[in-house]
């Protein structure tokens, strides 16, 4: 009996969102194109000093891994906030997020709005499905930032479990203008910021006050990421929005707020919490209209926005 209750008690503790991982695996039969141990980009950096690949154009196979991820039946969770003035980007967001991201796979979207009475009316893909969630509205940033945290952890912990197999968190003032899809997936998965990837880290916008828990000394770094995209498995991405909200919490508590917010919170979470999957800046571009050598297809950009027009007044 004794024995018994032990063992359910351990059969209950088993981390209930834990990742499907059945490897990656081809059929006798399927043809692609030969992948070659010398020939690659040449241009840009397609793995870090801790070998987790860094996604650009040119680096994979659609074809190949397309086929091989939809064996694995996945459904990817995807939060968006749209609060206040930010409603007026769900149509462009949405529609274009029909267009291009993860088609052919099961998408379920969680958009978190104070206002789901303007939510726009969107034809979804099959397989593609979205909940509208009313959540209080907020102004400040600080509310903002530490509610977005707060929500994505509460969402994960609670109700993603067998739901879904891994998640993005994007912001809405954005677009996609080309693929976004299985070959963006990993256990922990940051997105290199648009304006900083050809920067020394010296100049990369840290919280540089050691006040702050999103403090980064000098000479520390490896990349800068962006806040507007980032996800991985569940489990990962529930251990990242604790720790970011738990440190906001406590900055907060010490009247302190990290210069970029939670921006600054996950730079240094991915600083000492090594991702294992990075996306190149195709994957949050700045702007449709700005171009670099680098950037051979914009997949997701920000939108131009008038800040001062959108942004709650202080
Ligand atoms: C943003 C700045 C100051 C005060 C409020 C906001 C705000 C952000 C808002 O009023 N409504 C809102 O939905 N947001 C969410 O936070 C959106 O999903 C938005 O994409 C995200 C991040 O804010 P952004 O996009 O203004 O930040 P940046 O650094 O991309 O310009
Ligand atoms: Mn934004």
């Amino acid at each position: 009996m004794y024995r018994m209750l032990i063992y359910m008690n351990n059969n209950q503790s088993r981390p209930k969102w834990k990742l499907k991982d059945y490897g990656l695996r081809s059929t006798p039969g399927f043809v692609y194109q030969q992948p070659s141990a010398l020939r690659g980009r040449t241009d840009v950096a397609s793995v870090t000093s801790w070998l987790a690949p860094i996604v650009w154009e040119g680096t994979f196979d659609p074809t190949l891994i397309d086929f091989m991820y939809k064996k694995q039946n996945l459904t990817i969770a995807t939060t968006v906030f749209a609060l206040g003035k930010y409603t007026r980007f769900l149509k462009d967001f949405l529609e274009s997020a029909e267009q291009h991201y993860f088609v052919g796979f099961r998408v379920q979207y969680y958009l978190f709005t104070d206002h789901p009475e303007v939510v726009p009316v969107v034809k979804m893909r099959e397989n593609h499905h979205l909940t509208v969630r009313k959540v209080p509205s907020m102004n400040r940033w600080q509310d903002i930032s530490m509610g977005r945290m707060d929500i994505l952890e509460k969402l994960i912990e609670n109700e993603l479990a067998g739901e879904a197999d891994y998640i993005f968190c994007l912001d809405v003032d954005t677009q996609f203008y080309g693929r976004w899809s299985v070959e963006s997936l990993g256990r922990l998965v940051g997105v290199i910021h648009p304006w900083f990837f050809e920067a020394p880290r010296h100049l990369f916008t840290y919280e540089r006050r050691p006040e702050s828990l999103a403090y980064i000394p000098e000479g520390e770094g490896d990349y800068y990421f962006t806040g507007a995209a980032f996800g991985g498995s569940l489990e990962d991405v529930l251990h990242l929005t604790k720790t970011c909200r738990e440190q906001l919490n406590i900055d907060t508590a010490n009247s302190i707020e990290a210069v970029w917010h939670e921006e600054s919170h996950l730079n240094k979470y991915f600083l000492y919490n090594k991702p294992s999957k990075l996306l190149s800046p195709e994957y949050l571009w700045r702007n449709i209209n700005a171009g670099s050598s680098q950037i051979k297809t914009i997949r997701f950009s920000h939108v131009a926005k008038n800040n001062a027009e959108v942004r709650p007044n202080p």
